[in-house]
C-alpha cells in the first residue's frame, strides 16, 4: 500500500524557525513589543501576513496597511539574508535518512509548507529531487490550521487524506492534519504538540521500523 508522506518545511526539515524568529524579533523591538520565544510558537506554520497581525495584536498596535506592507517586506528581506549561506548541513538530524528510506521503498513524498520561500530552501539544501509534489504558501489561500495545503499535497500524490501522514512542528499544522483526517506526527515539544497522534522530539527518534508500521497501519 502507498501512503502520502507529507513534510512541513520550517522546523521539520530545516531549522528556519529560528531565522523567522530573529527577523520578527527585530520588527517587534522596533515597535517596542515584547516578543518572546513562547509567543513565537503561535507564529509557527502561520502565514507571513497573519504572523504580523499576531505580533501587532501582542503590542495592541493599530497599523495602516502601508506600514504593514513595509514591515512585511523588511521581515522577508531580513529572513532571506539568513538563507544566503544555507546548504545541506542545515537539514535537521535524522531527516535525510528517512527521505532516503522512503525513496528506496517507493513511497510518495510531498512538501506541505506555509512558506513562500520553500522552493529556494529545498534547492539550497539539495533535497528538492526527493519531492514528488511541492505545495507551499504560493499555492494556497487558506493558512494552517486550515488543511488546504495538505489536502492539495495528497491530491497531487493521488492518495486519500486517510492514507496521508503529516510531519509537523507547529500547533497550527498538527491541527490542520487532524482536521484533514490525516495521521499527524508532531516533531518537537510534547507539551505544545499534544494534539498530534504521535510525537517525537526530533527526526533522530523516527526509525525505519516506525515508518513501516505507518505504512501498514
Ligand atoms: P514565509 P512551514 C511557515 O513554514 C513557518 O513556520 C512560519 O513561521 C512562516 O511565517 C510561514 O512559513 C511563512 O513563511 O514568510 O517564508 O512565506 O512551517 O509551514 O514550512
Ligand atoms: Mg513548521
Amino acid at each position: 500500500i502507498k501512503k502520502a508522506f507529507i513534510f512541513d518545511l520550517d522546523g521539520v526539515i530545516v531549522d528556519t524557525a529560528k531565522y523567522h524568529y530573529l527577523a520578527w524579533k527585530k520588527i517587534a523591538d522596533q515597535l517596542g513589543i515584547d516578543f518572546t520565544h513562547e509567543h513565537n510558537e503561535l507564529l509557527k506554520g502561520v502565514s507571513r501576513i497573519r504572523s504580523l497581525d499576531i505580533i501587532l495584536d501582542l503590542g495592541k498596535i493599530d497599523a495602516t496597511q502601508e506600514d504593514k506592507n513595509k514591515w512585511l517586506i523588511q521581515k522577508n528581506d531580513d529572513y532571506l539574508l539568513y538563507l544566503v549561506d544555507m546548504n545541506q548541513s542545515e537539514i535537521l538530524p535524522g531527516v535525510l535518512p528517512i527521505l532516503k528510506y522512503l525513496k528506496e521503498i517507493k513511497q510518495p513524498i510531498a512538501l506541505g509548507s506555509a512558506s513562500k520561500n520553500a522552493r529556494p530552501i529545498l534547492e539550497k539544501t539539495d533535497i528538492i529531487s526527493y519531492f514528488d509534489a511541492i505545495v507551499d504558501g504560493n499555492d494556497v489561500t487558506n493558512a494552517k490550521p486550515d488543511p488546504e495545503v495538505f489536502l492539495i499535497a495528497a491530491q497531487k500524490l493521488a492518495i486519500s487524506p486517510e492514507n496521508s501522514i503529516v510531519f509537523e512542528d507547529s500547533i497550527a499544522g498538527v491541527q490542520a492534519a487532524n482536521i484533514g483526517k490525516m495521521t499527524s506526527i508532531g516533531i518537537g515539544d510534547p507539551s505544545t504538540l499534544y494534539e498530534a497522534k504521535y510525537i517525537f522530539n526530533d527526526f533522530t527518534e523516527i526509525t525505519t521500523q516506525f515508518v513501516d508500521t505507518l505504512i501498514q497501519e
